[in-house]
């Protein structure tokens, strides 16, 4: 996240340099929709980018898999921007979507970590995120880092459009530019998630719920696990447990909730209760100070406060930090999982 803030973001006096994106930021302001396209992991990105958009540019958004969008016939409209995230910036499916949208008049962003990649190529514009090579097969600073750019790229957006007011977004850069020292702070939790994820190794499945900013996180947080250690996880919006999921809730299934402090946190708090009435296993992700989740939750992760717009970027890291560990526990090679391929070419 550093190297991808590194030159574009001046917290103190409020500067972003955007300069790709900032081509297009005329028709971006004025865009009637935003479709955003990716796959895996950086559809997970999309969908936090949906939450941070909407609400500081009241842009509508829309988050496509590109694996689906390619099939449809999507209804376009002049004045739409899409948005193609991507780490290789080669997966087959969003550059076959970025030629269907193409095809029908659409301005599209690339999100892109892999300079000259296919994507970026296929881009009208957009923004790399610098995170460096991926070592393993799973993504995973990428994610961070799409986060700190399409956060970026919306607090630019909501300023110049007049929907974002000068103090907040003073308030969300200098939010964005401590976040890699309590990314930090984060990876020193290191043996502790350790031993959680010996704790837990065994279990056959698990289920990973939050609200808002942070059910996307808990998507990611189940794509981790599965990716890497292979165990059977399910993210739902906490929300929608009641409508299905409840049903798998027994002792022996780990229910992790990203449970840090924002504005539905009470709500979160009675979903935790929820499960644990059924006996079920809480792991919850916390923020700091917060007295009434560690009373409830059968373990914690306390993590740094940070405001509820970017805290994704930390609270997906004790979650990747988790699916690691057991990942290892289990004797697996974390960076070359089966059946996983650092693009997805075809
Ligand atoms: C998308 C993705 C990754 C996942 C795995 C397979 O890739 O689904 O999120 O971790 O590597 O591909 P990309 O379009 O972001 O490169």
């Amino acid at each position: 996240i550093y190297d991808c803030l590194r030159g574009r973001l001046d917290a103190e006096n409020g500067n972003i340099t955007m300069s790709g994106i900032q081509k297009y930021a005329e028709q971006i302001i004025n865009a009637n929709r935003i479709i955003i396209i990716a796959c895996g992991t950086s559809w997970h990105a999309g969908l936090v980018a949906e939450y941070v958009i909407e609400e500081l540019c009241r842009i509508p958004v829309e988050v496509e898999y590109a694996s689906e969008f390619r099939y449809r016939n999507p209804i376009i409209h002049k004045g739409d921007v899409i948005i193609a995230i991507s780490q290789s910036g080669e997966t087959a499916d969003t550059l076959v979507a970025i030629e269907k949208a193409k095809e029908q008049g659409a301005i599209i962003l690339g999100i892109v970590n892999a300079v000259g990649s296919s994507i970026a190529r296929a881009s009208h514009a957009g923004a790399y995120t610098h995170a460096g090579p991926e070592i393993g097969v799973a993504s995973t600073k990428a994610f961070t880092a799409q986060l700190a750019v399409l956060t970026m790229a919306a607090l630019t957006l909501g300023l110049q459009k007049g929907t974002l007011e000068r103090d907040k977004y003073l308030l969300l850069c200098k939010e964005l530019a401590a976040i890699p020292e309590k990314v930090d702070v984060i990876l020193k939790l290191d043996s502790q998630i350790k031993a959680l994820a010996e704790k837990y190794k065994d279990a056959a499945d698990a289920l990973f719920l939050g609200r808002g900013y942070n059910f996307p996180v808990a998507l990611e947080g189940a794509l981790k696990l599965k990716e890497i250690s292979y165990i059977h996880a399910e993210g739902y919006p906490a929300a929608e447990m009641k409508h299905g999921p409840i049903a798998l809730v027994t002792e022996q299934l780990p229910v992790v909730f990203v449970a840090t402090k924002d504005s539905y946190h009470e709500k979160v708090v009675s979903n935790m209760q929820e499960i644990k009435a059924r006996k079920g296993k809480v792991i919850a992700v916390i923020t700091e100070g917060d007295t009434v989740t560690p009373t409830l939750a059968d373990d914690i992760i306390v993590i740094p406060p940070a405001h509820e717009v970017v805290a994704p970027m930390l609270s997906v890291v004790p979650l990747q930090l988790l699916a690691y560990h057991v990942g290892v526990a289990k004797g697996y090679d974390v960076d070359k999982p089966r059946n996983l391929a650092k693009s997805v070419t075809v």
